[in-house]
């Protein structure tokens, strides 16, 4: 009998264990390169209704309704139909988009909305149909004509489900529950100083493919190596010994590889131009398999560290850079369209970057593809950011999909060569595990990309700093925080700090800064002057030109961003403004002092 409990024990653990997988899958596998794929766009107005008790998801024992749930989305059926919501009647929001710009009444909106979207389809015979959303912050569970397709946990990163064969011709209507509370455990957590947009922040796509379909696919040169191009291509629904064809034309390339337990895999010899800031060629790639076929833009690149510095094909490269968030020039709110990214990155150009850190989260893909058209090289995060609960089993996992999404999204893009990890963590035994094993995470994914954090734990000593955090040990590449003249040390002191580095290994200075209102003048010892801003860089740039293991700098940052921990009215007026240009497109002082560093010194 005890023998029986215990197998019933392992049976319903295993079982537990595998509704845990599963989820994980679920979550971790997207379609590669939508843009390339027969999509339909859901982007538009969608029908809204704001639900800070999240009635429509819980009864009154606060049990989740199965029944009555708004994703039901009931109509009256005759007058005495007790029905109290109504999407017909009520908000309309603009997908993609965060809700907080939108309305007035939602500005510092934190809870659930759900969103209505209706539409007709008719779907292709033979063809598998997808519902795939770009980003949704920060819980999305999505419903389609009433039923439950899945959830997601994670506001930066795609996911998707399969409709196939749910849907109709007419009046489908697609609900999605947005639940953007902020919660300790989650990744980030409460504590951050961006904005909590909430909403469908990036766009929503229907993508039809072939039953047998090319979901996904790797191609990129070997580790060490300018003339080898290695890869695999994973086919959904495949036949065994299958085979997949891939063709760089400018190349001269046309190979053929076989399927095998749905992966094809291949190497072979070629000699590309190597990707570069100064020469960012792309290849247009074909991929085709029996039923078919997708089109990428694929730049190939070496990227090594040797000591401290860099090397990129092969060359030592100085990475003059800048932080950048996801936060729409002159509107503000969240980046939603190609032009935006467009915008910032040109801003990047001009201050001279062939470098941008992509803060504190996974941006859109769009981002980061036209930031490698532009030969900007790309250091790409995840909210692991501050305080977060190092200790805790889900926190980790979150943070580990988080990782795992952004970097299947991205990991064909050239322009990409960092992954960071964390920033400003706190040190502790539980955080340096958290951080250890994520970055075991990435050397499992990706060997061709250096792992990174952004630290703020460096150790001071009589006349300067020593990097000495243990997470060094774990990290190719040391980000560091210092806010020399702003939240440590006068202006005049930072040119004479030294600094150590326990790590033979590059150090970016990772962020920089002060804040500068766009306008306001005065002498350099006022704070908030466009004068202090600009004094401030001068005497950061004087520190770092004594570093001898530095290898790049990304200041912090290029255009003030909102934040709901900035509330001198006088100045902030809810924004962060240590940008180099205002929300509204107008450098600053300081800006024209990095660009001359940029221009003028580490060419
Ligand atoms: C930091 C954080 C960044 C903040 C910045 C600031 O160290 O990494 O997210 O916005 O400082 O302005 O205080």
């Amino acid at each position: 009998m005890k023998q029986a409990y215990h197998y019933l024990f392992i049976v319903i653990f295993l079982m537990q264990f595998n509704a845990v997988a599963q989820e994980v899958v679920e979550k971790t596998t997207v379609i590669q390169n939508i843009e390339s794929r027969d999509i339909t766009s859901l982007k538009g107005l969608w029908q809204a209704i704001v639900d800070p008790l999240e009635n429509g998801y819980y009864n009154h024992r606060y049990l989740p309704k199965e029944k009555d749930g708004y994703f039901e989305n009931k109509k009256p059926q005759s007058p005495s139909d007790l029905i109290e919501y109504d999407f017909d009647s009520d908000i309309e929001l603009m997908v993609p988009g965060d809700w907080n710009t939108q309305m007035e009444k939602l500005y510092y909106y934190e809870g659930t909305v759900w969103y209505k979207k209706s539409f007709d389809y008719s779907p292709k015979e033979n063809q598998i149909t997808y519902v795939y959303f770009e980003a949704v912050n920060y819980e999305a569970i999505v419903y389609l004509n009433g039923e439950k397709l899945g959830s997601h946990i994670g506001g930066y990163t795609p996911f998707q489900f399969d409709v196939t064969g749910k849907l109709k011709e007419k009046d489908n209507f697609l609900v999605v529950k947005v639940d953007n509370k902020r919660r300790r455990e989650a990744i980030p957590t409460v504590n951050t100083d961006w904005w909590n947009y909430g909403g469908i922040t990036r766009s929503v796509h229907l993508v039809s493919v072939p039953k047998s379909h090319i979901k996904d696919y790797s191609i990129q040169l070997e580790k060490n190596s300018s003339t080898q191009i290695t890869g695999w291509i994973d086919l959904e629904n495949s036949r065994e010994g299958e085979v997949v064809k891939i063709e760089i034309p400018v190349l001269n390339k046309n190979l053929e590889a076989e399927v095998k337990n749905g992966r094809a895999n291949f190497s072979f010899k070629a000699k590309p131009k190597l990707w570069s800031p100064k020469s960012p060629t792309l290849y247009t790639v074909n991929i085709s398999s029996n039923d078919d076929q997708v089109t990428d833009q694929i730049g190939f690149r070496t990227i090594e560290t040797r000591g401290s510095k860099f090397f990129l094909n092969g060359e030592n490269i100085f990475l003059k850079g800048i932080s950048i968030h996801e936060e729409a020039p002159f509107k503000t709110g969240r980046v939603t369209s190609k032009e935006e990214c467009i915008i910032l990155l040109k801003w990047a150009k001009e201050l001279g970057c062939n470098f941008i850190r992509l803060a504190h989260y996974p941006h859109s893909e769009t981002m980061v593809k036209e930031a490698e058209k532009m030969g900007i090289l790309v250091w790409s995060e995840i909210p692991v950011y501050w305080t977060v609960l190092f200790d805790n089993k889900d926190t980790y996992q979150n943070a580990e999909n988080q990782l795992v999404e952004m970097i299947n999204r991205d990991k064909n893009r050239a322009a990409i060569i960092l992954w960071g990890i964390a920033n400003e963590t706190p040190e502790s035994d539980a955080r340096n595990e958290f951080l250890k094993n994520l970055s075991l995470k990435v050397r499992a994914l990706d060997q061709t990309r250096l792992v990174t954090a952004a630290l703020d734990t460096q150790s001071s000593e009589e006349g300067g700093k020593v990097i000495d955090d243990p997470l060094g040990e774990y990290v190719d590449v040391i980000g560091i925080n210092h806010y020399c003249g702003w939240y440590v040390d006068d202006i005049e002191s930072c040119a004479g700090v030294q600094w150590k580095n326990n790590y033979d290994k590059p150090m970016i200075m990772s962020e920089m800064g002060g804040g500068a209102l766009q306008g306001l003048h005065g002498d350099k010892n006022e704070r908030w002057t466009e004068e202090y801003q600009e004094a401030l860089y001068e005497s950061n740039i004087e520190m770092m030109r004594n570093i001898e293991f530095m290898a790049g700098l990304s200041p912090w940052i290029l255009m003030d961003f909102r934040s709901s921990r900035r509330h001198l009215q006088r100045i902030q007026k809810d924004f962060n403004r240590k940008g180099l240009i205002s929300e509204q497109g107008v450098p600053k002082k300081a800006f024209y002092i990095l660009q001359d560093y940029y221009l003028n010194e580490n060419n």
